[in-house]
Formats: C-alpha cells, sequence, structure tokens
C-alpha cells in the first residue's frame, strides 16, 4: 500500500473516531437522567470552566431520533457553586412541555444523555426502588421469576438465634435460642437493626397512609402480588413479621438489632451461616417499636379481613414497648460498655444514640393518634422548643409533626388545639428548606449547604423533598407551589442534576453505581448490581471514614467513589431506598391529583 493511502485511512479513522466521540453524551450537563414532566420545571446544569462558560450562550432541545431543534434557549448567568467555588449556568427549558424523547445540545461544549418528557417519568423507579426491598429479603430464595439475573438461594433463616448476655432475662438466660426470623438486610451488610427498621417502617407506612391509591396501583411483581394488599404493604409485612420478634413477650422491650460478631465477608447470604444473636434491649429500639407498631396498628385495620388480628396485636406490642420505656428510660445502646462487659464482642453497626427524647415524642405521637387516648398526648412535651429537625435514624422527632397534621381531622380536641403549632413547625422547616434556593448552582435545596454532605446523604436529600412534601399537604403557606417545586428538584438532585453527576440509583438513569457496597452485588457474578437501590452518595468525610483508595478530591459535595470499598459514600441502606420511594411515588401520585406546575 502507498504511504499516501495509509495516510489517508488513518486520517479516516481518526476522523470517524472523533465524529463518534463528539456524539458521545458530555459529563458537563446535568439533568435528571430519567426525565421531566410536561407541566413541571425542567432544568439542566452546564458545570465547566468558567472560560468556556463565558463564551457560550445558548442550548438547544432536540428531538432524540430525528436530531430536530424543538426548543432553543438563553443560558442563565454565570453562577458560583458556594461550596466548590465552580461555575455553573442552567439551562431551562420548563416552557416546553411536549412529551417525547430527547437531548439537549449546547453548541460548543456537545450533548446530554437521551431522557424522556412525558406524564409518569419516574413511575418505573417508584416500583424499582419498592422492589429493591424485595432483594434485601433475608430468609427466603429468590426465584427468577420474581428476581431475573439477581434470583439467589436463602440466606440466613434466622431461626436459631442465640440471646447475647447483654440481652439476658430471667425467662431468657444467656444462650437460649430464639426464632427471629424474616426482615430485610439492613444495607450492604447482613444484620438487622430495629432502630434503622423504625424510621424505614414509619416511612413506608406513612406512604401508605398518605396515597393509598395509588400504591394500590403499584406492581413490583412479587410472590405476594396476587393477593388483596398492596405490594408495598406486603413488602412492608415482610419486616414487619420479623420486628415483632425482636420484643421481649416477658416485659415489652426491644433487642437493639439481630447480627453477626462481626461484619460477614463479601459473599452470598447463603454462604454466610456465623452463629447470630439478639443483643442488648434498648430504649431508642424500643421507642422506634412503639411508634412503628402503633402506625402499623391503625393502617392494618382495613386489612382484619385478610390479615385477622395482626392490627390488634401490633397495637398491643406498641403499648407494651411504651410500658417497657416508661420502666426504663436511661437504657441507652452502648456498644462498648458491652464489649467490656461480656462475650462475644459486637463490632457491626451500632445505630448508637444516647438523647431518646425525639423517640419519646415519635411514640407518643403515633401511640396517640391510633388509640386516640390523651395519655399520651400528655406524657411528654411534643413541642419542646422551636426546631423541626430532619428526620433521620438518630432523629424522628418531626415524624410525630408528619403523623399529626396527616391526622388533624380525626385528632380529639386536646390534639387539635396544638394544630396550629404543628403546621408552624412544618412550614419553617419548609421556609428554610427553599430559602434562598433558587440562587445556588444547581438550583437545588440539597447542596445549599456543605453539611448536607454527610454519610448517606441521598437520604438527606430524600427526606428534605419529603418534609416540603408534608407542609405542602398539611399547611396553607403561599409558598405552597414552591414546596413541590423543590421537592422535585430533589428528586432530579438524585437523578443527576449535582456536583458528580450521577444518578445515585442502580439501574436508573444513564450513569449509576455499578460497584455499591452491598454484598450480594458484589458476590454474585453478575455486571449489574441489584437494581433499585439508592447509593448512600457524596459524603464528605468518606475517604477517613472507610479509608478506600481512589477519591480524587476533598469537596464537600464532589466527595463520592462508586468502588464497592467506598462504603462511606457508596453503601445502599434501607433508610436511604424508604425516602426514595416515598419521594418518588408521593411526586408521581401528586401528579395524577393534579399537574405541578411551575411556581
Ligand atoms: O447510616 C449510618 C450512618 O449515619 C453512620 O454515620 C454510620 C457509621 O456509624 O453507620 C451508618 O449505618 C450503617 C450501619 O451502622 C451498618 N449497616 C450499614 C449502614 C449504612 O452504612
Amino acid at each position: 500500500m502507498k504511504i499516501k493511502s495509509v495516510v489517508l485511512i488513518l486520517y479516516l479513522l481518526l476522523a470517524s473516531l472523533l465524529s463518534s466521540s463528539a456524539q458521545l453524551p458530555v459529563q458537563a450537563i446535568r439533568l435528571n437522567q430519567l426525565g421531566f414532566y410536561p407541566n413541571a420545571a425542567k432544568i439542566a446544569v452546564l458545570v465547566t470552566s468558567a472560560d468556556t462558560l463565558q463564551r457560550l450562550t445558548t442550548f438547544q432541545l432536540l428531538t432524540e431520533k430525528s436530531k430536530k431543534v424543538v426548543f432553543t434557549g438563553q443560558l442563565s448567568p454565570v453562577r458560583t457553586n458556594a461550596i466548590s467555588g465552580k461555575k455553573t449556568r442552567l439551562a431551562d427549558f420548563s416552557t416546553y412541555t411536549k412529551a417525547g424523547q430527547y437531548i439537549l445540545l449546547i453548541p460548543g461544549v456537545g450533548h446530554s444523555y437521551s431522557f424522556s418528557i412525558g406524564p409518569n417519568v419516574h413511575r418505573a423507579l417508584a416500583i424499582g426502588s419498592i422492589k429493591s426491598f424485595y432483594y434485601q429479603r433475608t430468609a427466603t430464595d429468590l426465584p427468577a421469576r420474581y428476581a431475573g439475573q439477581w434470583s439467589r438461594p436463602a440466606g440466613h433463616p434466622d431461626t436459631n438465634v442465640l440471646i447475647h448476655p447483654s440481652a439476658a432475662s430471667a425467662g431468657r438466660p444467656a444462650g437460649t435460642v430464639i426464632s427471629s426470623s424474616r426482615g430485610w438486610y439492613d444495607a450492604g451488610d447482613y444484620n438487622k437493626y430495629i432502630v434503622n427498621s423504625g424510621i424505614t417502617m414509619g416511612t413506608l407506612l406513612s406512604l401508605c397512609e398518605d396515597f393509598p391509591a395509588y400504591v394500590n396501583t403499584l406492581s413490583t411483581n412479587i410472590p405476594e402480588s396476587s393477593n388483596a394488599l398492596p405490594d408495598v404493604l406486603d413488602e412492608i409485612l415482610w419486616n414487619l413479621r420479623w420486628m415483632l420478634t425482636m420484643q421481649d413477650p416477658a416485659d415489652g422491650g426491644v433487642y437493639h438489632k439481630l447480627t453477626n460478631p462481626g461484619f460477614d465477608a463479601m459473599i452470598m447470604p447463603d454462604k454466610a451461616t456465623k452463629p447470630r444473636y439478639v443483643v442488648q434491649k434498648s430504649i431508642t429500639a424500643t421507642l422506634d417499636f412503639a411508634a412503628v407498631m402503633a402506625q402499623a396498628g391503625r393502617l392494618l385495620r382495613a386489612y382484619n379481613k385478610q390479615l385477622p388480628g395482626l392490627a390488634d396485636s401490633c397495637t398491643s406490642a406498641a403499648i407494651q414497648a411504651w410500658n417497657w420505656s416508661v420502666k426504663n428510660p436511661t437504657m441507652a445502646y452502648r456498644q462498648q460498655v458491652i464489649n467490656q462487659q461480656v462475650d462475644p464482642d459486637i463490632s457491626t453497626g451500632t445505630y448508637e444514640d444516647r438523647d431518646a427524647s425525639d423517640e419519646w415524642i415519635w411514640a407518643a405521637a403515633e401511640l396517640y393518634v391510633t388509640t386516640k387516648d390523651d395519655a399520651y398526648y400528655r406524657a411528654v412535651n411534643l413541642f419542646p422548643d422551636q426546631a423541626t429537625p430532619l428526620p433521620g435514624w438518630p432523629q424522628v422527632r418531626t415524624l410525630a409533626y408528619y403523623t399529626l397534621g396527616r391526622f388533624s381531622n380525626t385528632l380529639t380536641d386536646l390534639g387539635k388545639k396544638d394544630l396550629p403549632l404543628v403546621k408552624q413547625h412544618l412550614r419553617i422547616l419548609a421556609d428554610s428548606l427553599i430559602d434562598n434556593t433558587d440562587k445556588q448552582a444547581f438550583a437545588t435545596v440539597m447542596g445549599k449547604s456543605a453539611k448536607d454532605f454527610i454519610w448517606g446523604s441521598s437520604s438527606v436529600a430524600a427526606n428534605q423533598g419529603i418534609a416540603l412534601l408534608m407542609a405542602y399537604r398539611h399547611t396553607n403557606s403561599p409558598n405552597r407551589k414552591r414546596y413541590l417545586h423543590h421537592a422535585l428538584g430533589n428528586l432530579d438532585y438524585l437523578l443527576g442534576r449535582n456536583a458528580v453527576g450521577y444518578s445515585f440509583v442502580t439501574g436508573f438513569g444513564a450513569k449509576t453505581p455499578m460497584h455499591p457496597h452491598h454484598r450480594p452485588s458484589v458476590a454474585d457474578g453478575i455486571v449489574p448490581p441489584v437494581p433499585g437501590l439508592l447509593s448512600g452518595g457524596t459524603n464528605a468525610r468518606a475517604a477517613s471514614q472507610d479509608k478506600c483508595a481512589g477519591y480524587t478530591t476533598t469537596l464537600a459535595d464532589e466527595v463520592f467513589l462508586d468502588a464497592d470499598c467506598s462504603y462511606a459514600s457508596n453503601e445502599i441502606a434501607i433508610n436511604w431506598n424508604a425516602p426514595l420511594v416515598y419521594l418518588v411515588a408521593a411526586i408521581e401520585a401528586l401528579q395524577h391529583e393534579q399537574p405541578t406546575s411551575q411556581p
């Protein structure tokens, strides 16, 4: 071959390589990778060098297939990210409302992932995020007809669980064997923790209470799908039945957790067969249990035909747990203290929390609403100060205000007189969340403060979204539309409009975590991880917490690593997935009630 023709071939090869790479979506455009509702906000954020940003002016919306330009807009003025100092510009195409599949093109930069505009853009995610709890089930085979390629044999039957010396009582001395089967794995590890189950169950039960008709439409293809209950409720029951076994029938106290002494290796559940223990009863576990059982007790009344007696069993379990708490208010879980006193030592998740004042408030509110007995309302000061803390596993106070707001029409006179206070709490929280949000680099509530980027920050974003939805539903604030708008904005954050450019949900989006710290996903030999799981997400302190190699930045809103050693930024957990489920399902349900208009 002549040199000239070799050069020509090389040139053509290079040209075709260049043109195909030019067609790849660019990481610089950050947006909800699933898409947008026709009548709601549609915002993409461009993150690139200040020089490049200066040069740009417009963006275009193109149909995905025919590449027809259907909308042209001006990029916003340059914004500065207060956390990193980086610059952004926004592409706002909210006024374009036609359903379809699109890409966003920024001339001089490139185009985005393909996304859709349509009325049900998050429905598959609502179903998938609920389904992820099925994949977390202990003690049952996951056959291929429900679990697809993630099918696996049952792990951890937990029918022979030992009473740890820290949990010994007269009727159940150390070494006594109890059965404490079912439940979900907490996270990427294989243990079961009551405190974390508490807020998880509270959140999922609240979804069933708030949107009963909508959850009934969500079929997740689980073994119980053909029965008369909504699938999400069947899923809840898998964990509820386990939780009931964690109460000592002799005194009503609830064991803090059911666990191996140490974490398992990265192996499949059925290969993890070390002895399991229930450890010390604790005040936080017992009060969280009381709250969940009280809530389940009232919700399940409607299903007395299908589940005879279960509602009453839950309510009386809640009352027993409350009575134990009244007698044992100082029984905090202290893993180090236990380890100094008895064997074997326990080194798994602690969920330690020395302050049970918020758990008292939550349990009192749930028991009051369920039993209508004013004694629970009077037992605790439900409004000790002005604070309305964002819910998380160590802080459940505001869940009480959600419940009082939800049942505002059926409270006794005692509760009714405080309703203005409940609404004021919900409103103050929501107003503080939306304050100044529109001016942020990503225009999301999440990330307004570097303090948002903690271990499990994705759940901060989801719980902020829920707080906004609660205020949207239970107050008549003039900001209600903005609450809804920014709840959706936080969903956009979770699905890609963020400083790392990931959709944090496995299997949902174009760029999603492929290596979560999740034992089955690591050990099953299947390339895609189990779908529908929410990664903990960006965590400013992750590098020092998990010591995983590979973090490339210390900027608080960018410390995220898609590696399975990164348990401080890329684990999954039930208390993170539950608020995702709530946020997505609630937003979908509200779309059907009334289309979201822009603020
Ligand atoms: O979500 C928990 C986070 O708030 C704590 O900072 C962290 C360290 O104590 O633990 C997280 O919970 C983990 C639990 O202890 C064990 N299972 C996995 C959980 C998620 O990482």
